[in-house]
């Protein structure tokens, strides 16, 4: 048996792992304690990578849809002729824009696929790239937008007194706290002495280390968050020099927040003054600290306007890295960057962009609509249909209203998916491109500190990172394509020439790539590193990972000449919030006799999204629903009972689960289950697919379009009632 050193990528947490191996058997996984961090933190998921490895399912060739519906084997060299006959086909017939791509979490292993993929594109001439941000949390990359950038970036969590947590729960999805969250958070609450108020209407894995924890009633954030805003206000809270040197619109903002009485404010959330008092207490006395969102707020609708209510108190209390403090996301194996102690102006998040055919939807600072994808699919006529997609995502299980998302994928002329199993979303495709399991893949993080530029929750707040070569050659006799190879091998048939985008800003040229002899993904690797602040060659010494003390950073002062401001009464998110203060609550909120529930999202430890999970790893097997013990008991149910879930879109089967860690009147489920097309259906085998009972139309963002995925109002009957 040898112990070799890896990464994990079942997650966007990256955990170094020890991977025991008895020739090309995968014995087990265990963390990496020599490595730096993590602390020798994996999870169950990460602990599942041998069976994972070793699924008997897995495609070791591509596969190809004849008319008749059945599937042969392709090879990979016979695919890519196909594909690019038929793509330049439909250009020809259609223009570019008839072709988008799907950036999903199918990518996490695949680190050179996204570089490739914006190459392609930009290549054939569509603006039709997607992804699941637009389905996930769009309000923080737009609400950054229209607050402003701070240039010093965030406080680095050292320093935390306080942290503000709304709706996300790091110690289960790892997000904002990545590296061994339920330590970190252990020790930031303990030894540093950080306090931290959560905002969750479940007493949630990392709510029960708050020091103030509001559980307030689903859909209610912007409500709370304008309470607290209120209170800062009120009881002095405001870093007063700090608003007046780096702001704009203070006093619109106290005035939107005016009729956001504690009073108010307990009442329609379902908290107490006191609590709000309390929490607002701890921001208020805290000198440094942060603000974070999960998917929560963003799901129960009106997440870019939480968002910013989060940037806002963040401001108010001068929560951004300061001069000489140091700067918590270091690049390494990007270039230098020049942190600042000053802000960068707000800028449009909608309004500049591509404007759809589909319910006015459009392209945002968060990217093209997902919402938007399943007409352009199906809406023949529309100037902009789309006919071709690359897919590397799962949008039977992750989009909402999965009988629209069913008709697309039938519908769609061509449809290339890459998998290492054959999932609901693969028995779509045209095409099934088998691809590398992730210890057969190289590994890099240098993606992680991109996405941690655009979302806080990722990236290391040390200047950190690692290079591991894969570990295993794929199975004997297989025919195997990495993300980026479709496209480039595509782009190599139809004559283009492609080239990695580089990071030094619009006067740096793009490195075009061999288009005569492939690169491997060392060579991409080398491109996406050009210019890093420590050559990849030196982070490749370091097996284990490590910290690069050369690569740390300290924030410089303001430049004198700086008369940027971030914006405090962005007017549009003002706007909404004199809405929300205006409306009738209970209408909003649409419970009453019929639907007497709110359902809202939740993840579980043992699976990331709807990815392939080996069997045995969800101790129930499917996705139960979560439920207060009091409103099982008011039902008639016990755990383990079935029960039927009904929103006004239609009806899926469920399993109650006892958890008194839900607020009354509140149930929760995990997305990623269900029915599987082509297999009898079993709910007690397969969970249940909660999309199918959400709609894009209902409660959409008047932008990108995210519909209603959390508090969502539903009517639970015990099956034996349904009758
Ligand atoms: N184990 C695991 N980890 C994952 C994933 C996974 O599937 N499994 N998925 C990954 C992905 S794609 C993402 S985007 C991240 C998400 O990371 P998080 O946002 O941390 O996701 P969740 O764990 O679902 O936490 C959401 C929390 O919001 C609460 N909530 C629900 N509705 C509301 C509401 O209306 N208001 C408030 N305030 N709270 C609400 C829920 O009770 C829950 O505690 O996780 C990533 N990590
Ligand atoms: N109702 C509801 N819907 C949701 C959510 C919710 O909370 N509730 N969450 C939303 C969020 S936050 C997100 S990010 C999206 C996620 O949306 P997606 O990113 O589309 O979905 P995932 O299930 O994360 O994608 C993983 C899938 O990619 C495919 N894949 C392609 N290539 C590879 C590869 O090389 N390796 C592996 N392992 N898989 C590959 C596999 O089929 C795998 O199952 O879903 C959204 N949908
Ligand atoms: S948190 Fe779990 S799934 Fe994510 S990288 Fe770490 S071990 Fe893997
Ligand atoms: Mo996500």
């Amino acid at each position: 048996m040898e112990n070799r050193l890896f990464v994990c990528r079942n997650c966007g947490s990256y955990c170094p792992i020890v991977v025991s191996l008895e020739g090309d058997r995968v014995l087990k996984v265990e963390g990496d304690f020599d490595a730096p961090l993590y602390r020798g933190y994996t999870c169950p998921k990460g602990r599942t990578i041998p069976q994972q490895h070793h699924n008997p399912e897995r495609l070791l060739h591509s596969l190809k849809k004849l008319p008749d519906g059945s599937r042969v084997p392709i090879s990979s060299e016979q695919l890519v002729e196909e594909i690019a006959e038929r793509l330049s086909r439909i250009i020809e017939e259609s223009g570019p824009q008839a072709v988008a791509t799907f950036l999903g979490n199918g990518v996490i292993a695949q680190a050179a696929a996204s570089g490739m993929m914006i190459s392609f594109l930009a290549a054939i001439g569509s603006p039709m790239m997607f992804d699941p941000g637009t389905i996930d949390q769009p309000g923080l990359i737009m609400s950054m937008a229209l607050h402003g950038k701070w240039q010093g970036g965030r406080v680095h969590p050292d320093l935390f007194d306080a942290m503000l947590m709304v709706g996300g729960n790091p110690v289960v999805s790892k997000q904002h706290l990545p590296q061994n969250p339920a330590w970190q958070l252990k020790q930031r609450t303990g030894e540093q002495g950080m306090k931290l108020v959560v905002i969750d209407p479940r007493v949630s894995e990392t709510a029960r280390r708050a020091t103030v924890h509001l559980q307030a009633i689903p859909g209610e954030d912007p409500t709370v968050l304008a309470g607290l805003i209120h209170l800062i206000f009120a009881l002095d809270g405001v870093d007063e020099e700090f608003v007046r040197e780096n702001t704009q619109g203070v006093e619109d903002l106290r005035q939107a927040v005016a009729g956001f009485t504690p009073e108010y404010v307990a009442q329609r959330a379902g908290i107490t003054v006191e609590d709000l008092t309390a929490a607002a207490r701890v921001l208020i006395e805290a000198q440094r600290g942060d603000t974070a969102s999960g998917v929560g707020p963003s799901m129960a609708t009106r997440g870019c306007l939480s968002a910013y209510l989060n940037l806002c108190i963040q401001s108010l209390r001068g929560w951004w890295a300061r001069e000489r403090e140091p700067v918590s996301r270091p690049k390494v194996l990007s270039p230098r960057r020049d942190w600042r102690a000053q802000p960068t102006d707000p800028r449009p998040a909608w309004g500049f962009g591509l404007q759809t055919s589909v319910r006015g939807l459009q392209q945002t600072s968060a990217g093209m609509p997902a919402a938007a994808l399943p007409d352009l699919i199906l809406n023949r006529g529309a100037p902009d249909h789309i006919r071709a997609l690359f897919l590397h995502g799962g949008p039977y299980y992750a989009w909402p209203d999965t009988e629209k998302t069913k008709r697309a994928l039938s519908e769609i002329d061509l449809l290339i998916m890459h998998d290492l199993e054959l999932t609901p979303t693969a028995e779509y495709a045209d095409y099934v491109i088998a691809t590398y399991d992730q210890l057969e893949l190289p590994a890099i993080s240098s993606v992680n500190e991109t996405i941690g530029d655009i979302h806080p929750g990722y990236d290391w707040n040390e200047p950190y990172a690692f290079y591991r070569p894969a570990l295993l050659d794929p199975p004997e006799g297989s025919d195997l394509m990495e993300s980026w190879q479709i496209y480039y091998r595509v782009a190599q048939k139809l004559g283009l020439d492609l080239a990695m985008m580089t990071y030094g800003g619009s006067d740096t040229p793009s490195l075009p790539f061999d288009m005569v002899n492939e690169p491997s993904s060392d060579d991409i690797f080398e491109m996406m590193c050009n210019g890093s602040a420590v050559p990849l060659s030196e982070v490749k010494k370091h097996p284990h990972g490590a910290i690069f003390p050369e690569a740390a950073d300290t924030v410089k002062p303001r430049d004198p000449a700086c008369t940027a401001k971030l914006q405090l009464g962005d007017a549009a998110m003002l706007q909404q919030l004199a809405e929300v203060r205006a409306e009738d609550p209970l209408a909003r909120r649409r419970t009453g006799e019929q639907y007497p529930f709110q359902l809202i999202c939740r993840r579980m430890q043992y699976n990331t999204n709807g990815m392939p999970r080996p069997e045995g790893i969800v101790p129930t097997g499917y996705n139960p629903l979560w439920m207060h013990p009091q409103d099982m008991e008011d039902l008639g149910v016990s755990t383990g009972d079935e029960v039927e879930i009904t929103s006004r879109w239609g009806s899926i089967p469920g399993f109650a689960e006892g958890d008194d860690t839900m607020r009354p009147g509140v149930v929760g489920m995990t997305q990623g289950f269900g029915r599987k097309p082509s297999s009898n259906y079993d709910p007690r085998r397969d969970g249940s697919n909660i999309n199918e009972i959400l709609r894009w139309e209902d409660d959409p963002d008047p932008y990108h379009g995210m519909p209603r995925m959390s508090a969502i109002p539903v009517a639970v009957k015990a099956k034996a009632a349904v009758g």
